[in-house]
C-alpha cells in the first residue's frame, strides 16, 4: 500500500466518483482521441468505469516525450527542450488527427506540464488571427504555410512603452501606392515591439498591430503579418532587429522577444483585410463593426479561467498530499508528530482553496460553454449577447486568475520550508501561472471594463429597463434595495443554505453596484470630465466588479450541484460549496454587514460552521485532490507523489543536481583554497 494511503484511507472510491463527474459533466470531446484504461492496480485505488484519459496517457506513455528534469538545465537548454517538444508534438497531433483549437490546448497543457511551449503563440494567436481577420485570398495563401509550420508565427502587439493602452502604440505602416507596399517603422525606443512570446528566436513571421497611414491621414490600429525572419536560413530579414528580452520571473523556456523595424517593405496584401482594407491606390475601408474581433479575446478569457482552474488544484493537490505525508511538532505532550493537515490553521489555509479550485472548474466549464453558444448566435448573425460575455469574460478572468494566483502562494507557503525547493514543482506553477493576471488583459483594467457594463446596466435597471442575462438580478436587487432602509432591513441570510448564501451575495453584488454608480455619479457632478469622475471612483468599480464576479462564482457552483445524482459526491462538493461561500463571506464580512446581509452576532457563527465544515473537509481531503486525477508524470511534484514517497525521491532528485557533478567543486581550488593559504 502506498504510504499516503496508509495515512488516508478515508474516500477513496468518492475521489474517483467525482473525477468520473467532472469529466462527464464537461463534456470534454475527445472522440478524435484513442483511448486507454489507466494501468493502475486494484489494491491501489478502485478503478471507476470512467477513468479513460485519453490525451494523458497518449503523452505520458510515449518515449518521445520522456526527458530528464528541466529544473537542472540552463535557460538556454530549457528553450532548446521546449523547440524539441513542440515539433515532436506537432507530429503527434498530426498523427492522430486532433485539429480542434480546444483539444489542441488540452493535449499542449499536457505536453508541456507545468511550463510553456515554444510554439505557444503560433497556436493560440497566429493562427487564429490569420483565420479571423484574413480575407478568403489571404486565408488561401498563409493558411498552408502556418498549418505546415513552414511560416511561424507571434502576435506582436505590445512595446516597450505601450501595453494596455493599445491605441497608444506607436509602431506605423505606411502605404506606398508607387510600389503598392506598407513601409513599417519603429520610429522611436517605446515602440520596439516587447514581450510577444516566440518572437525573439522561434518565429519567422509576426502579426505586428501598427497604426496605418495612407494618403496622409491616420486610420488607427490594423493587423500586418511582417516576415521577420528568411524562411530557408531563418536569418532575420533586412531592416529588422529581433531577439530575446532576457530573463524573467518564469517563462525561462520561452524567447518572448523585440522587434525593430527600419523601414520594411511588405506588399499590401499583408495586411488583414477581411474586415478594413486599403486599395491599390491607397483608399482606405473601414471595418463594418469592431466587435467582430472580440471573439478571439473572449475565447482565449475563457480559456485562462480554465487554467486558474487548473493552477490551483494542481498547487492543492501537491499540498494537501504532502500534508498528509508531512508530520511536523507536536499536538499533544508525548505523542507522535501528527499529519500537519491536522492542524486547524494547516485546514483554514488549504480547504476554501480546494473548494475554490473545484468552484473555478466549473465557471470554467460554464465560459467554454458559453462561448461555444455564443458563437453560434455570432455566426447567426446575432450579436446581442456580445456585450454581456465580454464583460463576464474579462471580469472572470481577472477574478479567477487573482485568486488562483494568491491561492498557489499558499500552497507552496503550507509545505514550509520544501515548498521552496523546485521539486516541489510550486515554484514553476507560480512562475508561470502568475503572468496570467497580466497578459490577455491586465486585471484591474479587465476588472473596470466589466464595471463599465455594470454600471450601465444599473442605470438601466433604475430607470425601469428590464435587464437580461446575468445582471437581471439588478433589476430585482433596484426594486428590494429601494424598498428598504438598510437599518430596519431584516437578515436575510441563512449560514446553513447555500441557496440563501448565493442570494447574498447577489444582494452583495447589487450594493456594491449601487455604491459604485453612486460614487460615479457624485464624481461627475464635481468634476471636469466623466473621465476624471470615472477615475475618481474607480476603487469603488473594481470592487463592485469584483463582487459581481464572486456572485457569479458562487451561483454556478450552487447550480453544479443540481447536476449531481450520486449521493456520496453530492454531500462531498455540497459541503465544499458551502465552504467556499462561507470562506468569502468571512473575508469579506464589512460588505455583508454594510449591505445589512449579515448582522455582528452571525459572524462568530460563520467562525463556527467553517471551523465544522474544514473538520467535515478532512475526511474526504486526499480524495478530493486525487479525483483532480493528475498523474505523477504531469504534477512532476516531489511532493505532491501519488504515493506519498517524498523523502526517499526528495533525496534522490537533489543528487542528480549539476552541482553533484563532482565531489569537490572546481570554486573550491580556485577561491577556496587559496583564501585559507593567505589568512
Ligand atoms: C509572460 C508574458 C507574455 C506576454 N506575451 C505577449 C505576447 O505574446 N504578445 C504581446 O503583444 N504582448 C505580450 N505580453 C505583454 C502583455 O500583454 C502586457 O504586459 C499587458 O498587456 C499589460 O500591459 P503593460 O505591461 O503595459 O502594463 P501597464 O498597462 O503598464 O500596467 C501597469 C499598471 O498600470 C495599471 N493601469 C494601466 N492602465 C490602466 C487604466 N486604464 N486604469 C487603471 N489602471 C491602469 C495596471 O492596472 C497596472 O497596475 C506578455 C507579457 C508577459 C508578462
Ligand atoms: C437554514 O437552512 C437550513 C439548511 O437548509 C435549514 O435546515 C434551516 O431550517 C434554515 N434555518 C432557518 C432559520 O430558516
Ligand atoms: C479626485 O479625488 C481627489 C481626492 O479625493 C480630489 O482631490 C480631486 O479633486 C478629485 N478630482 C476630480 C477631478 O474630481
Ligand atoms: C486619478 O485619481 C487620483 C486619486 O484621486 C489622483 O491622484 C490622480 O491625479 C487622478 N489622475 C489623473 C490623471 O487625473
Ligand atoms: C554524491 C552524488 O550523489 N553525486 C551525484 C551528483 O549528481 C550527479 C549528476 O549531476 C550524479 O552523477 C552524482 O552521482
Amino acid at each position: 500500500m502506498r504510504p499516503l494511503m496508509v495515512l488516508e484511507i478515508h474516500g477513496l472510491l468518492l475521489g474517483s466518483i467525482i473525477t468520473t463527474f467532472v469529466r462527464v459533466s464537461k463534456g470534454q470531446a475527445a472522440h478524435n482521441m484513442p483511448t486507454h484504461q489507466y494501468p493502475r492496480s486494484l489494491t491501489e485505488t478502485p478503478t471507476s468505469p470512467c477513468t479513460q484519459k485519453a490525451p494523458e496517457s497518449l503523452v505520458i506513455s510515449d518515449a518521445d516525450f520522456q526527458q530528464e528534469d528541466a529544473n537542472f538545465l540552463s535557460r538556454s537548454e530549457r528553450y532548446d527542450a521546449a523547440v524539441r517538444k513542440s515539433a515532436q508534438m506537432i507530429l503527434k497531433l498530426r498523427e492522430y488527427g486532433i485539429s480542434d483549437p480546444e483539444e489542441i490546448y488540452a493535449y499542449k497543457n499536457i505536453v508541456q506540464g507545468q511550463n510553456n511551449e515554444a510554439l505557444g503563440l503560433h497556436f493560440v494567436m497566429f493562427l487564429p488571427t490569420l483565420r479571423s481577420q484574413g480575407d478568403a485570398e489571404q486565408r488561401k495563401k498563409w493558411l498552408p504555410l502556418a498549418e505546415s509550420f513552414k511560416a511561424l508565427g507571434t502576435y506582436a502587439q505590445t512595446e516597450m512603452g505601450h501595453g494596455t493602452f493599445i491605441r497608444g502604440l506607436e509602431t506605423t505602416a505606411t502605404y506606398d501606392p508607387a510600389t503598392q507596399e506598407f513601409v513599417m517603422n519603429s520610429p522611436t525606443i517605446s515602440s520596439i515591439k516587447w514581450w510577444p512570446g516566440g518572437l525573439g528566436k522561434t518565429s519567422n513571421h509576426a502579426i505586428v498591430l501598427a497604426q496605418l497611414y495612407t494618403k496622409g491621414i491616420c486610420h488607427g490600429l490594423h493587423a500586418f503579418i511582417v516576415p521577420i525572419r528568411s524562411m530557408s536560413t531563418h536569418e532575420p530579414l533586412p531592416g529588422i532587429e529581433v531577439g530575446d528580452i532576457g530573463p524573467k520571473f518564469g517563462f525561462d523556456e520561452v524567447d518572448n522577444g523585440y522587434l525593430k523595424m527600419d523601414n520594411v517593405r511588405i506588399p499590401r496584401m499583408n495586411m488583414l483585410m477581411k474586415y478594413a482594407k486599403v486599395e491599390r491606390d491607397g483608399t482606405y475601408q473601414k471595418p463594418p463593426s469592431a466587435k467582430l474581433t472580440y471573439g478571439t479575446m473572449v475565447f482565449i478569457r475563457s480559456m485562462i479561467v480554465g487554467e486558474s482552474s487548473r493552477a490551483l488544484s494542481k498547487a492543492c493537490t501537491i499540498a494537501i498530499r504532502y500534508s498528509s505525508v508531512r508530520h511536523q511538532s507536536e499536538l499533544r505532550p508525548g505523542e507522535p508528530e501528527p499529519q500537519i493537515l491536522d492542524y486547524q490553521t494547516q485546514q483554514y489555509k488549504l480547504f476554501p482553496l480546494l473548494a475554490t479550485a473545484y468552484a473555478f472548474k466549473f465557471v470554467g466549464q460554464y465560459m467554454t460553454e458559453t462561448y461555444h453558444r455564443i458563437t453560434g448566435d455570432i455566426n447567426q448573425g446575432d450579436f446581442s449577447e456580445l456585450p454581456e460575455l465580454h464583460a463576464l469574460s474579462a471580469g472572470l478572468k481577472a477574478f479567477t486568475t487573482w485568486v488562483a494566483n494568491g491561492g498557489i502562494e499558499v500552497c507552496r507557503m503550507s509545505c514550509g520550508g520544501h515548498g521552496y525547493s523546485r521539486c516541489s514543482s510550486l515554484p514553476d506553477i507560480y512562475v508561470t501561472f502568475t503572468p496570467t493576471c497580466t497578459y490577455e488583459g491586465e486585471n484591474t483594467v479587465m476588472m473596470l471594463q466589466t464595471a463599465r457594463y455594470l454600471v450601465k446596466s444599473y442605470r438601466q435597471a433604475s430607470t425601469g429597463q428590464q435587464l437580461s442575462g446575468i445582471v437581471s438580478y439588478l433589476n430585482e436587487a433596484h426594486q428590494r434595495l429601494q424598498a428598504q432602509p438598510v437599518s430596519s432591513r431584516p437578515t436575510v441570510v441563512n449560514i446553513s443554505d447555500l441557496a440563501s448564501l448565493v442570494e447574498a451575495y447577489k444582494l452583495r453584488a447589487a450594493k456594491l453596484v449601487e455604491v459604485a454608480a453612486k460614487s460615479l455619479q457624485g464624481e461627475l457632478q464635481k468634476s471636469r470630465s466623466p473621465e476624471d469622475a470615472w477615475n475618481n471612483s474607480s476603487i469603488d468599480l473594481v470592487r463592485a466588479s469584483d463582487a459581481h464576479c464572486h456572485y457569479v462564482v458562487v451561483k454556478l457552483f450552487a447550480a453544479k450541484l443540481g447536476e449531481i445524482s450520486d449521493t456520496g459526491v453530492h454531500s462531498a462538493l455540497s459541503t465544499l460549496a458551502l465552504l467556499y461561500a462561507l470562506h468569502g463571506v468571512a473575508q469579506n464580512s464589512g460588505d455583508f454587514l454594510q449591505a445589512g446581509l449579515l448582522t455582528v452576532p452571525q459572524l462568530s457563527s460563520v467562525s463556527q460552521r467553517l471551523k465544522d465544515i474544514l473538520a467535515q473537509v478532512r475526511t474526504n481531503a486526499v480524495a478530493l485532490v486525487d479525483a483532480f486525477d493528475y498523474r505523477d508524470e504531469m504534477l512532476n511534484s516531489v511532493l505532491g507523489r501519488y504515493d506519498g514517497n517524498i523523502y526517499e525521491h526528495m533525496f534522490e532528485w537533489a543528487r542528480k543536481s549539476p552541482l553533484n557533478r563532482t565531489e569537490v567543486h572546481e570554486s573550491y581550488h580556485k577561491y577556496l583554497k587559496p583564501l585559507q593559504s593567505k589568512l
